[in-house]
């Protein structure tokens, strides 16, 4: 029997494009590699489609799945010194997957920063 997940876990509070750069699995480092990603921010979980929000919809039906990234416990801190780019944010999970996401645009990656942030500071640690 289908589980129903609480109304807050399901809405989305924020949604757009960003670069994103996974840059460790696990604590493992990665080489860095920038793309665009359509980027979907909920309660407690961010999830990156690699596609446009179009493309990931049609998707869904086909059973693709996004990368999902776990914010209880997660860490978001400015990271100017991993990246030549400007506007450039980390994000820690505890499972220690490390991504950098940007946008040259400044309103639009503080937007982002905020938005994540609060969403990580609303969540119990572990
Ligand atoms: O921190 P790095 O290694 O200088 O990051 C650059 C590389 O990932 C580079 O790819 P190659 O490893 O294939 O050369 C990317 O093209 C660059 O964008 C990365 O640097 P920036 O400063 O853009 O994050």
């Amino acid at each position: 029997k289908d589980v129903i997940p609480p109304l807050e876990q399901l809405m989305v509070e924020k949604e757009g494009y960003l670069q994103k750069a996974k840059i460790a699995d696990g604590g493992k480092k990665l080489r860095k590699n920038w793309s665009t990603s359509w980027i979907v921010l909920s309660s407690r979980k961010i999830e990156f489609y690699k596609e446009s929000k179009q493309q990931a919809l049609s998707n869904m039906k086909t059973g693709n799945k996004p990368e999902s990234v776990d914010l209880c416990g997660a860490h978001i801190e400015w990271a100017k010194e991993k990246s030549s780019r400007k506007n450039v944010f980390q994000i820690t999970t505890l499972s220690g997957n490390e991504f950098l996401l940007q946008s040259d645009i400044d309103f639009i990656i503080l937007d982002w920063f905020h938005a994540i942030k609060n969403a990580i500071d609303r969540l119990p640690k572990d």
